[in-house]
């Protein structure tokens, strides 16, 4: 840089140098975020909501992405060029006091930005149940008829109940595709938590509550089940691997689960919203 040591000497313009660096950053990052970067985050595209996730949090980094190029065009630019010269002494910039169009500026784009994300949220969240567990009585109900599903968490697996099925009790969870599924998620002792990454499903599992969770599968596909609530000794290995296949595949699995069942039905407990621990089984 070659500058005078002179107060006086005059100064580039370095706000427009600034704004024509971010203008141009912005444009090249941005569209390559909302393209690339967005549809890669997770949760990935298995469910409804699990795509609604994704394309939620492709339009917020894409929001983001001009206001962090800002922050490192100033950064960098900055850095080069408001340096302490060797031997000189180190001299404050002017102050910037009672600038009213940044004062403007900057509340009212902070303004716009958080109130449209603050909607756009709200809004993605009752769109389509979003995934989370909303408790026994859901405000943004999925209407139509949905498959319910009950998912029973206890120390430490999950098992899965089919009330239109006979109550069909199964230690692997598989889902008709392209259907709409009324998650029931339940626990037997502790908290636990039902996290089906792909399909965009998180919902808390507590003994003697009714979490419903919505999701509408997609094509056939396999996805991963955690538990994601530290629930004691071997929390860590609660995890599981989920199937969505095809509705005839479906029917054959529960025929063949059907079969196994059977067996065991008479000792199973009555199908309930909600059960409470088993002092026989705890003890065993
Ligand atoms: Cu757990």
């Amino acid at each position: 840089m070659s500058s005078s040591s002179t107060p006086t000497a005059a100064q580039p313009n370095h706000a427009r140098r600034v704004i024509v660096a971010w203008i141009v950053l912005s444009l090249i990052a941005t569209p390559l975020v909302a393209i690339f970067l967005g549809p890669a985050i997770p949760p990935g595209n298995a469910s409804v909501q699990a795509s609604g996730q994704t394309t939620d949090n492709t339009v917020m980094i894409t929001i983001l992405t001009p206001i962090i190029c800002l922050l490192l065009v100033f950064f960098v630019y900055a850095l080069s060029q408001f340096r302490k010269e060797r031997g000189a002494d180190l001299v404050d910039g002017p102050p910037l006091r009672n600038h009213s169009t940044v004062q403007f500026l900057w509340v009212g784009v902070s303004a716009v930005i958080v109130l449209f994300l603050a909607g756009f949220g709200t809004y993605e969240l009752l769109k389509d149940g979003s995934g989370g567990g909303q408790g026994p009585a859901p405000i943004a109900k999925v209407s139509g008829n949905n498959f319910q599903v009950q998912v029973i968490a206890q120390q430490w697996e999950f098992t899965y109940r089919y009330p239109s099925l006979g109550g069909l009790e199964t230690s692997q969870l598989v889902l008709p595709a392209d259907t709409n599924i009324e998650l029931h998620v339940t626990s037997l002792d502790a908290t636990h938590s039902f996290w089906a990454l792909q399909l965009g499903v998180k919902a808390d599992a507590n003994p003697g509550v009714d979490n419903v969770a919505y999701v509408q599968t997609k094509g056939a596909r396999s996805f991963d089940i955690h538990c994601a609530e530290l629930c004691g000794l071997w929390h860590g290995y609660m995890f599981d691997t989920g199937e969505i296949v095809p509705a005839s595949q479906f029917a054959a699995w529960v025929k063949q689960q059907q079969q196994v069942f059977a067996s065991v039905a008479k000792y199973m407990p009555k199908y309930s919203t909600v059960y409470f621990p088993d002092p026989q089984r705890r003890a065993g």
